[in-house]
């Protein structure tokens, strides 16, 4: 009889293009804004469940359920940061509380100054997206978006919006910062989706 060998093959962690640096690059459009624990809020608004718009303070928010997080961070510039801990609140949590309406299918984050990233809802609900407070075990640095930034990790890091304020539930897909100014609606860096002229039918808004 003759042997069948058993497939075998090591997923590769590094996608497609991408290398790892030396240190750890801070990299964001404009300023680092001031955190202000007073009148920090986070908002969550557009189409939601109950038509209203759902507003979290800084001890509301920072008190919710943490969980932990481990995933690698791929920035469109091409490095790739390995082997985060990320420590924070899951998109689950915030969805419970304030739950999108039925229909509901992308997503826009908002962080200060005005910059955005959208995600389809898919994205935003997989059980790696979270809100990040900490990562590596300690609190993530003003310039990495404290107090709080979103983690897609299984996205090109720009949808990765640092000091986030804002989540929008949007009923029809809309573009965000970089997804306006040539970058991929999708962002899916497994599959190099780095820029708008690469994307397919259905990937992007009309
Ligand atoms: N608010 C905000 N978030 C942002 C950005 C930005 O310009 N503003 N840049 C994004 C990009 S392009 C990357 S690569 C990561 C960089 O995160 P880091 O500074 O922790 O490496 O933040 C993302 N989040
Ligand atoms: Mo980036």
């Amino acid at each position: 009889m003759v042997e069948q060998s058993e497939p075998s093959w090591e997923e590769p962690r590094l996608p497609p293009g991408q290398y790892i640096p030396r240190g750890r690059p801070v990299i964001h459009y404009g300023r680092v804004p001031r955190f202000r624990p007073e009148t920090w809020q986070l908002h969550v608004m557009g189409a939601t469940a109950s038509g209203e718009q759902h507003r979290f303070t800084w001890p509301e928010f920072s008190a919710l359920p943490r969980t932990t997080v481990m995933a690698d961070f791929h920035c469109v510039t091409k490095f790739s940061i390995m082997g985060n801990e990320w420590g924070g609140i899951s998109t689950a949590t915030l969805m419970a509380l304030a739950p999108p309406a039925p229909g509901v299918k992308h997503v826009m984050i908002w962080g200060e100054y005005g910059y955005s990233a959208n995600v389809r809802m898919g994205d935003f609900d997989r059980a790696q997206t979270m809100f990040a407070l900490e990562l590596d075990e300690k609190p993530i640095a003003l310039e990495r978006g404290f107090p709080v930034r979103m983690i897609v990790p299984h996205l090109y890091a720009w949808k990765s919006v640092k000091w986030v304020r804002a989540v929008e539930y949007l009923l029809e897909d809309r573009r965000g910062f970089w997804e306006e100014r040539g970058y991929h609606n999708i962002a899916d860096p497994w599959r190099e989706q780095r820029y708008s002229y690469q994307e397919e039918a259905g990937e992007g808004p009309p």
